[in-house]
């Protein structure tokens, strides 16, 4: 019986943590940049130009609010870039987004140059799904 009271206190203690805003800002990592938020719909980057500048860290929040999966896959920006402690490349250098879902990476673009950005889900790209990420000096 006492184990299972100890059990309901940590369970309460669980749903009493502050909101999500303050819970992101202790997890992130230190060297925390400026957050650009890109939307990802059914079909479409917005914004689909991403200009960033290189060696400056920032935070890419992928908003999927569409009622379909999509993933932001970059592989040819994300290997030319570098990631802070605590934030890990992206497998295979796409982020999937899920429908209804917000994915947060924190990134710091090295290499400038134009990289395409696209959904790889079937036929999105062809719908429109693609864009760029232009990286300055
Ligand atoms: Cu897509």
């Amino acid at each position: 019986m006492r184990i299972i009271a100890c059990i309901s206190v940590i369970v309460l203690s669980a749903f009493s943590v502050p909101p999500s805003g303050s819970v992101e800002r202790a997890t992130a990592p230190i060297s925390d940049g400026e957050t650009i938020t890109v939307r990802l719909s059914s079909f479409a980057f917005d914004p689909e130009h991403l200009r960033l500048k290189a060696g400056v860290p920032l935070r890419l929040r992928l908003v999927n609010e569409s009622d379909g999966g999509h993933d932001f896959s970059a592989p040819a920006f994300l290997a030319a870039s570098s990631f802070p402690p605590g934030s890990s490349p992206p497998l295979n250098g796409k982020v999937p987004v899920g429908s209804n879902q917000t994915v947060e990476i924190a990134v710091v673009p090295r290499t400038p140059g134009i990289y395409r950005v696209e959904c790889t889900h079937f036929l999105h790209s062809l719908f429109g799904m693609h864009g760029t990420v232009e990286v300055m000096p």
